[in-house]
């Protein structure tokens, strides 16, 4: 019987879950290509980490490896319910939670490799983890989707380590209580999108006020699974920045508070890399907690074994 050693955590609501042994063996090489070998010949231990029975949705795994590049300590791969992302901001603060939990890390400065990119992170004394994501950027400022059943939609497409299409103006709730509604009508801008000339865009994130004083706003986060991301979302929310600096609603360095929709919340702020093309690096902070320590068991006499 193979077994999978993994950690689970959840930052913000959302839950990671970091494979520490018995993942696949990827080889080496570039995280970018470790994560195509991943997809293309070991696929099914993404569906058996992750997808039920022994994971659900929303749970996004982390396959810890070795790094590539010589100034990172730890290598990553996220995946979810459906493939693979190019980077993860809870994931990444989930990783290093639970490294710490494992004796792996400790309070300070750690560089992650991951498929689009080093990370820096800092853990802090506090348990707080501060994330530098990847280089951030608006594409397109205001594109008009037509949206079967709901007609044309309006939103800007942005990279923040993946694809977002953000919505300010939607006319919904963001209340937990309206889930179902926020999910169909998120998935059917996605789909809409993505035959409408936007294919890379993989996550559709919207935006309301948030009743709490202390948050700057609320989002909602569709994930490319059909789950709602539990979290702000670290890269939505770096996506955010990216547009919120692009259209001078806020400074550089100054902090902005990005409340989830179960109402957990990310610090965030940026630096401008590159003014007139638009790039930000952004800073996001968050904490996770550790909530098991397992051992995976991979039956070859389940008819589920890896997973449905
Ligand atoms: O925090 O970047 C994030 C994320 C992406 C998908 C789920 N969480």
């Amino acid at each position: 019987m193979r077994t999978i050693r993994v950690i689970d955590s959840h930052t913000a609501g959302e839950p990671t879950r970091l494979v520490m042994e018995g993942g696949p063996d990827l080889g080496d090489g570039p995280l970018e290509v470790r994560a195509r070998r991943f997809r293309e010949r070991f696929d099914e231990y993404r569906s058996a980490i992750v997808n039920e029975p022994r994971g659900s949705d929303p749970l996004v795994g982390a396959l810890l490896l070795k790094p590539n590049r010589e100034d990172c300590q730890f290598g990553v791969i996220f995946f979810n319910n459906v493939g693979y992302l190019g980077m993860c901001g809870h994931g990444t603060i989930g990783l290093i939670a639970s490294l710490a939990h494992a004796g792996q890390c400790r309070p300070g400065a750690h560089r992650i490799d991951t498929p689009v990119g080093p990370v820096d992170t800092r853990l802090r004394a506090d348990g707080q983890v501060e994330v530098d994501n990847v280089t951030s950027h608006r594409l397109a400022r205001q594109v008009a989707v037509t949206v079967p059943g709901f007609g044309e939609v309006r939103g800007d497409v942005a990279w923040g380590g993946n694809w977002f299409f953000l919505i300010d103006q939607h006319g919904l709730h963001i209340d937990p209580d309206q889930v179902e509604v926020l999910t169909d009508f998120t998935w059917r801008v996605r789909q809409a999108l993505n035959s409408q000339g936007h294919p890379q865009v993989d996550h559709v994130e919207l935006f309301a006020p948030s009743a709490n004083a202390q948050a700057d706003g609320r989002n909602f986060v569709l994930c490319p699974g059909k789950a709602y991301d539990r979290s702000p979302c670290g890269t939505g929310t770096s996506a955010k920045l990216a547009c919120l600096a692009a259209d001078d609603q806020l400074a550089e360095g100054e902090t902005w508070i990005q409340e989830s929709l179960i109402g957990s919340s990310f610090a965030a702020r940026y630096r401008w890399v590159n003014r007139e093309r638009g790039e930000v690096a952004p800073t996001i902070t968050g904490s996770a907690h550790v909530t098991a320590e397992a051992l995976l068991l991979l039956d070859p006499a389940d008819p589920f074994c890896w997973g449905f």
